[in-house]
């Protein structure tokens, strides 16, 4: 069994230290620990009050999750919990640490809670796909009211402890020795003769929330805009709206098993627990250990400060790391540095940072347009235009002031990272560090390692994401990396989808009810279709070369229809809304372009539509993972949720795949192969070998 629980009196306290590192999740010996500490201090004359208290950095992290959808061992949680709700003796939580899920639902239980100022608590259960399930839905309510335990159940997000003291979730806040003050707190109601106090016992803050359907219609609506699509919510709604309506304790505890056992069984749940052990495998890459040493950043240099390099800037920027960022002149650095400020005081004005804090970030930034002032840099990023020659001569740059042992990165999307290592004359030195946009918002980095990379600039480059708030996901060297390569097959087939009988809007319409945060054709006006029409001009491209899946975007590019930013693309914006509205005019020059092309339009259905857009990512995925520009399946995963938001509740296009069964998925795209042709459609080896052996994307985790 998993984890045990150290047993020791202190005059007449016994305290109970749970111990299962690095977080004490409540794994089968603690359960054990627990029952069995409980029983013996009950059982001990001489004991007259319990505390309970975390070895290490955490209370308890929750359940173990590792044990969901497996055969429990040990006694269970409920078990415990009722011994410690059944005691005649008081017993004290001593918060040393994370309390969160199944570890605050156990300090619930606890007639009292002190708490450390640093310990977080939090039920974060609904990001798992999941609900407190251990009392924590009845238990909160009744301490804090219907409306406070909703948004706190709903958010998931952990708070500090003195902000849980004022929220009434604990008793005090202790500075210094957090088991001291735990026995302390116990002695004093001892000394005092102080009842029990059992949060089950009471009703008075949740009978004022009675007959205020309004509570419940307000989480609903909040629900349904912050959490799309997912489960979990209305289970943990419902849950609430028990503990308020029923009165009976136990029959909030039923409904509250009830839809915990309905929430573990949902695919979801599997799905999320998937997503959060993959983003914690991720770091983990077979050849560098962990003990790899890094190299120090305290100082970032950037190249470019337009969109992407402001962004990038802005990352080191909010973790407190200075950063110089050069541009080519004056007016293009006064520019960039000056979209930085707008950016903070946007912020400001929403209320999410204090004007003080921005000039203390504003404070860190440096603007140059010398390469020599990036020589204190540790790490430089080069963002300047996506083009090879042009990077490579940026390389050359770089290289002729950076210090010794100082990081070159480039922000590339796809291009080689070696011919660019080939430009200095220290490759080992060279990584691909690409951000996606807005840098400064989201969480994936995909860090490209070359054919020199070293292992320390591998482990630090990780060791960055983590540092940057982001997720790093280390991809080999091939064009596209791991994201953009399975991006081509996707946006391409919603190309051909539409010159063969669909309408843009559909598509769009099939993949936003998938859940993806917007179509192909949204994300194309988003970008801008000028982009892509523009280069082809500059290459000089005769109209026949152009690509049949580009053709409509150029005719509209012709109609100055460039996307959002001409507020007509694909869509029409009303002036000043994001929110596209469909336009026939834009249907009558799909339906041309597909008669110009000779292709006879047909009924295409929503689920051909679907998996034409979504296989092309799993058959390049398997060759990609073939291939080895990915470590393990999961990587993908955590690519294509944080970077091209795929639904996470999907568990990502790998996930998915397993979940939708290889083998369907393998016979659909021979069927579009027959159909259709194209490399797209060429069965990936790994993917017919897989099949082959009635194994799945997961066997190779394993
Ligand atoms: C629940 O409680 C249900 C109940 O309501 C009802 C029950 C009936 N279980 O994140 P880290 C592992 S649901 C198993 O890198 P940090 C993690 O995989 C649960 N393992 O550290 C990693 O392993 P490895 C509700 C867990 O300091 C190692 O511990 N609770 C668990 O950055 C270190 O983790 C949650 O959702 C767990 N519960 O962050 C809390 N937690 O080294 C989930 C962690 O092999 N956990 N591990 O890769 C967290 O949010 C973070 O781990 C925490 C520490 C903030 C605690």
């Amino acid at each position: 069994m998993k984890g045990t629980v150290h047993y020791e009196q202190r005059g007449a306290t016994a305290l109970l230290t749970i111990d299962n590192p690095p977080v004490n999740p409540l794994s089968s010996g603690v359960r054990q620990g627990l029952s069995d500490g409980i029983g013996r201090a009950l059982a001990d004359e001489s004991v007259q009050a319990i505390v309970l208290t975390g070895a290490g950095r955490a209370f308890i992290a929750g359940a173990d999750i590792a044990e969901f959808g497996g055969e429990a061992q040990g006694p269970s949680l409920h078990d415990c919990l009722k011994a410690m709700d059944d005691s005649d003796k008081p017993i004290v939580a001593a918060i040393n640490g994370t309390a969160f899920g199944g570890g605050l639902e156990v300090a619930l239980c606890c007639h009292y809670r002190v708490i450390a100022p640093n310990a977080p608590v939090g039920l974060p259960e609904v990001k798992l796909g999941l609900l407190p399930g251990a009392g924590g839905t009845q238990r909160l309510p009744r301490l804090i009211g219907a409306a406070k335990a909703l948004d706190f159940i709903l958010s998931g997000d952990p708070i500090p402890g003195p902000q849980a003291a004022e929220l009434g979730i604990v008793d005090e806040v202790a500075e210094g020795d957090i088991v001291a003050a735990g026995i302390a707190y116990a002695e004093k109601i001892i000394a005092a003769g102080s009842p029990i106090r059992r949060i089950r016992d009471e009703d008075d803050i949740v009978a004022a929330d009675r007959g205020k359907p309004e509570i419940f219609e307000n989480a609903r609506k909040n629900a349904a805009r912050r959490m799309r699509k997912r489960f979990a919510p209305e289970m943990i709604i419902q849950c609430v709206e028990a503990a308020v309506n029923l009165k009976d304790f136990d029959a909030g505890m039923k409904v509250e098993q009830e839809c915990f056992s309905r929430c573990i069984q949902h695919p979801q749940r599997e799905a999320l627990i998937h997503v959060f052990f993959a983003e914690r495998e991720v770091a983990k890459i077979p050849d560098v250990p962990r003990d790899t040493e890094t190299i120090e950043i305290a100082r970032a240099g950037v190249i470019g400060c337009g969109t992407m390099g402001g962004g990038i800037a802005m990352s080191f920027l909010n973790v407190g790391v200075p950063v110089t960022v050069l541009e080519l002149d004056q007016a293009a650095l006064d520019r960039g540095i000056g979209v930085i400020r707008r950016n903070y005081d946007i912020q400001v004005q929403r209320g999410r940072m204090a004007a003080a804090e921005v000039d203390e970030r504003m404070g860190l930034l440096t603007g140059t347009v010398r390469y020599e002032d990036l020589s204190s840099a540790d790490v430089v990023i080069e963002a300047v235009y996506e083009n090879i020659d042009v990077k490579v001569e940026t390389f050359r740059k770089i290289e002729a002031v950076a210090k010794p042992g100082a990081i070159l990165a480039s922000n590339t999307s796809g291009l080689d990272i070696d011919k660019m290592a080939a430009a200095t004359s220290r490759p080992e030195a060279v990584i691909g560090l690409h951000f996606f946009s807005p840098a400064n918002v989201m969480r994936l980095l995909e860090v490209v390692r070359g054919a020199k990379t070293s292992k320390a600039v591998i482990a630090t480059s990780m060791k960055l994401g983590k540092r940057l708030n982001k997720i790093a996901v280390l991809s080999g060297n091939a064009p596209g990396f791991i994201g953009n390569r399975l991006l081509a097959g996707y946006t391409r087939q919603a190309g051909e989808i539409i010159l063969q009988g669909a309408t843009p809007y559909q598509v769009d319409n099939v993949l936003l009810g998938f859940g993806m945060p917007m179509g192909p054709f949204q994300m194309n006006d988003l970008v801008g279709l000028d982009l892509g029409w523009r280069a082809r001009k500059l290459s000089g491209m005769k109209p026949e070369d152009v690509p049949i899946t580009a053709r409509i975007a150029d005719k509209l590019c012709e109609l100055e229809r460039f996307g959002q930013k001409t507020n007509r693309g694909f869509y029409i914006y009303p002036e000043g809304s994001r929110a596209g509205q469909a336009d026939p005019e834009v249907v009558k020059i799909v339906e041309e372009t597909s008669a110009e092309l000779g292709i006879e339009r047909r009924e295409i259905d929503d689920e051909e539509v679907l998996k034409r857009c979504l296989y092309p990512l799993i058959n390049e995925g398997a060759k990609v993972l073939e291939e080895g520009i990915a470590i393990r399946p999961c990587d993908i995963d955590i690519v294509y949720i944080n970077g091209y938001g795929f639904p996470e509740v999907t568990g990502g296009p790998m996930f998915w795949a397993d979940q939708q069964g290889l083998d369907t998925v393998l016979a659909d795209i021979k069927r579009f192969q027959e159909i259709y042709g194209g490399d797209i459609w060429q069965p990936a080896p790994l993917l017919e070998r897989l099949v082959a052996e009635g194994k799945n994307f997961a066997s190779l985790q394993a």
